[in-house]
């Protein structure tokens, strides 16, 4: 059994590299930062590739590099791909946020995403089988102060779901989409706060988030599901989070 997960190198992506490599699956983990993905290879032994990429480059780039893979670990060997690699930079009003941080959003969570989700599809459509797994978000359904593209993009990742499921039909590869709320103990908000520790704590202080590991459960769960179920998508939060009302300005 083999896997692929985009952003290996921590939060999410290291734990679903964890636990399915617990589970006997052989996994591709791929990321920019290659010490962190050496450090887990360490820890997670021969059963994991770490491939250093910026799913961000291009599709002849990620191509190339995912072409040149030893045989334990051939694209044609795939089972399940996690399109978990993203990043939200940024909370401020789209008047004010910075358009590099938008592209780089874009760059990421949309074009990496279809990147790898297009060059590993037609392995899937041709042995009938496979999952993708995306990681969507909360921010993709539901619309909060500051999380314009981020919250786009992740609205791309949702339709792009569901429209993968239609082109699929008939050809037994499975795609679902994860959309979690807050989640906590990974990079994802130090990454959006540019390093800034004070506003990470606040976000956080006595909120009990999901965990990484919550979400690795969650995609094992949807593995494991018999070949005739797929699992279209799973929202996801934390008790302590919930819905605010709509805002109404008075000028
Ligand atoms: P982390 O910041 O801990 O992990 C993000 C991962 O993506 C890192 O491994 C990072 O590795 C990798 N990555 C970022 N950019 C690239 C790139 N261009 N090419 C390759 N790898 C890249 O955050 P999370 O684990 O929390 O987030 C994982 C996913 O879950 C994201 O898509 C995020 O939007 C989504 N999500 C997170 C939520 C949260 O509250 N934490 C809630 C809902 C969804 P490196 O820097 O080494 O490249
Ligand atoms: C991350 C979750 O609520 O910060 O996608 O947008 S949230």
């Amino acid at each position: 059994m083999l896997a692929l997960v985009t952003g290996a190198s921590s939060g999410f992506g290291y734990h679903i590299c964890k636990k399915l490599i617990n589970q006997g699956y052989n996994v591709i983990g791929i990321a920019r930062r290659t010490e962190k993905l050496e450090t887990i290879k360490h820890e997670l032994g021969t059963n994991f590739l770490p491939i250093t990429l910026d799913i961000s480059e291009s599709y002849e780039k990620t191509l190339d590099k995912l072409l040149s893979l030893p045989t334990k670990f051939s694209l044609k060997e795939i089972d399940i791909v996690v399109n978990n690699a993203g990043l939200a930079l940024g909370l401020e009003p789209a008047y004010k946020a910075d358009i590099h941080d938008w592209y780089q959003m874009l760059d990421t969570n949309i074009k990496g995403l279809i990147s790898i989700t297009r060059i590993v599809l037609p392995y899937m459509e041709e042995k009938r089988d496979g999952i993708i797994i995306n990681m969507g978000s909360i921010a993709g359904s539901y619309a909060y102060p500051g999380a314009n593209v981020y919250g786009a993009t992740k609205a791309f990742v949702e339709q792009f779901s569901l429209n993968l499921r239609a082109d699929l039909a008939g050809k037994g590869v499975r795609v679902s989409n994860i959309e979690p709320g807050l989640c906590g103990n990974t990079e994802f908000s130090l990454v959006r706060f540019r390093g800034d520790l004070t506003q990470v704590k606040k976000l956080y202080d006595r909120t009990n988030p999901i965990l990484p590991e919550d979400i690795a459960n969650v995609v094992l769960w949807i593995a494991s599901q018999p070949k005739h179920i797929n699992i279209n998508r799973i929202e996801l939060m934390p008790t302590s989070q919930s819905f605010n009302h709509l805002q109404v300005t008075h000028n």
